[in-house]
C-alpha cells in the first residue's frame, strides 16, 4: 500500500478551499492517515523543495510555501501517488483538466493550490520530513471492501 504526502498550499488555505480540496481525495477513495496544520519553516521548505534548488522559480516557490499556513496530509491507497496526482491535475492549472483540483480552482503555476509526492522514493522522504512515525494513524475503514476489490 502506498502513502503520499499532500499539502494544501497557502493559497488553498487563504481562499477557504481546504474542505473542498480534502473532499476530492476522500471522494476518490484514498484513506487519510495523517494530518496537521502548520506554518512551514524556511528550513523545512528548503528540504522539501531541495530538488528544485537552482531553478529560476526556486526562491519564489520557497517564499510562497512559507507565506501562510498549510495543511499537510498523508493519504494511503493502492497506487496512491498516481491517483492523488491525477486528482490534483497538471502542475500548470491553465492546462489542468476541468474536474481536477488545479483545473477547477487555479489560474497560474505559481499558485497551484496543492502539492503531491511524485514517486515512491520521494513520497517516503516527504512523509518522513513532515510526520513522525507516531503521527501516522493505522485504522480500519469500514467502507474499504466497497472501494477495493
Ligand atoms: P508538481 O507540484 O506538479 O510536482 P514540480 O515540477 O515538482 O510540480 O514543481 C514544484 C512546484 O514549483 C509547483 O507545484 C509550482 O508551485 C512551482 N513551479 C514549478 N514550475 C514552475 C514555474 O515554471 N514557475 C513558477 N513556479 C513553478
Ligand atoms: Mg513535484
Amino acid at each position: 500500500m502506498e502513502q503520499t504526502l499532500i499539502l494544501v498550499k497557502p493559497d488553498g488555505v487563504q481562499r477557504g478551499l481546504v474542505g473542498s480540496i480534502i473532499k476530492r481525495f476522500e471522494n476518490r477513495g484514498l484513506k487519510l492517515v495523517g494530518m496537521k496544520f502548520i506554518l512551514m519553516t524556511r528550513e523545512l521548505a528548503e528540504l522539501h523543495y531541495a530538488v528544485h534548488e537552482g531553478k529560476p522559480f526556486y526562491e519564489s516557490l520557497v517564499a510562497y510555501i512559507i507565506s501562510g499556513p498549510v495543511v499537510a496530509m498523508v493519504w494511503e491507497g493502492e497506487a496512491a501517488i498516481e491517483a492523488a496526482r491525477s486528482t490534483m491535475g497538471t502542475t500548470n492549472p491553465v492546462t489542468a483538466s476541468p474536474g481536477t483540483i488545479r483545473g477547477d480552482f487555479g489560474m497560474e503555476i505559481g499558485r497551484n493550490l496543492v502539492h503531491g509526492s511524485d514517486s515512491i522514493e520521494n513520497a517516503k522522504k516527504e512523509v518522513n520530513l513532515f510526520f513522525a512515525p507516531g503521527e501516522i494513524v493505522a485504522w480500519r475503514r469500514e467502507t474499504d471492501s466497497w472501494i477495493r476489490e
